[in-house]
């Protein structure tokens, strides 16, 4: 400011807080024993895919031994994860499904 003594005027920029989240890949893994219709339900049931695109992805995941589900934030894709390999278990499948940080 003015006058004598120490400065009092402080310039605070104000920093607009758009900070992006880390996100992270679900994926699923091929076997050979968890059948196709199985796979197709959980991409449907789990990662809100219709029935073309979940046929799509589980087709891709036969081929090429792993394919990506989805794109969330920690959190969301811990939930994901944990889901479905329950739901696999249940069910008796050894279907595995991890996450990945992008
Ligand atoms: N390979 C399995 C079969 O032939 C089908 C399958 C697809 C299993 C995708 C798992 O993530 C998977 N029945």
């Amino acid at each position: 400011g003015t006058g004598n003594g120490p400065s009092t005027s402080v310039i605070t920029k104000v920093k607009p807080k758009t900070k992006r989240p880390n996100l992270y890949r679900v994926l699923i893994l091929n076997d050979d024993y968890t059948p196709m219709e199985f796979v197709v339900h959980v991409l449907e049931r789990f990662f809100n895919k219709d029935a073309e695109a979940a046929t799509k992805i589980m087709l891709h995941v036969h081929h090429h031994g792993i394919g990506e589900c989805g794109v969330f934030t920690y959190e969301i894709a811990e939930t994901k994860v944990t889901q479905v390999m329950d739901f696999a278990r249940k069910h008796q499948h050894p279907l595995q499904c991890v996450m990945e940080k992008k």
